[in-house]
């Protein structure tokens, strides 16, 4: 019984350090702003803006417990790829925008990537105008936006 009250004694230590070393993480994450410029806006061509517009894909690195840019502002209709530049660390992507089902009326997160493993990536195409906060499912003090226009 005493080696079971030192276990559990060891693991609330151990889960009070993950998160205060999580909470160290995010405060030294630093808030990195993008605004990608809408190539409609140097095309006078309405046709291939139109066009360009919906190829258009923007970056996100996530590397050091951090979405780099954490912030960004992109066109209607871009796609955003994130990519897991960990060596050894799995995250995930998750909305914080819910959406109901019409069928089951369950609510889901707009896009949730699942996990991804160093190396991999999730792209998500951005087709309403708003603001749409993100998460990592597995370290919730890692947070990112994208503000859509
Ligand atoms: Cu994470």
């Amino acid at each position: 019984m005493k080696t079971r009250r030192i276990f559990i004694s060891l693991m609330a230590v151990l889960m009070f350090a993950i998160i205060f070393f999580g909470a160290a993480l995010a405060a030294l994450c630093i808030s990195s702003n993008a605004t990608k410029i809408p190539s409609s806006v140097q095309n006078k061509d309405a046709r291939t803006s139109t066009l360009s517009q919906q190829s258009e894909t923007v970056n996100v690195t996530i590397q050091a417990f951090c979405f780099t840019p954490s912030n960004m502002t992109i066109m209607n209709g871009t796609t955003v790829v994130w990519t897991n530049k960990e060596t050894f660390v799995s995250h995930s992507v998750t909305s914080d925008t819910k959406v109901v089902n019409l069928e089951t009326g369950k609510r889901s997160p707009l896009f949730a990537s699942g996990d991804l493993g160093p190396g991999a990536s999730f792209k998500f195409q951005f087709n309403a105008t708003g603001t749409y906060n993100y998460h990592c499912g597995h370290h919730p003090f890692m947070r990112g936006t994208v503000i859509v226009t």
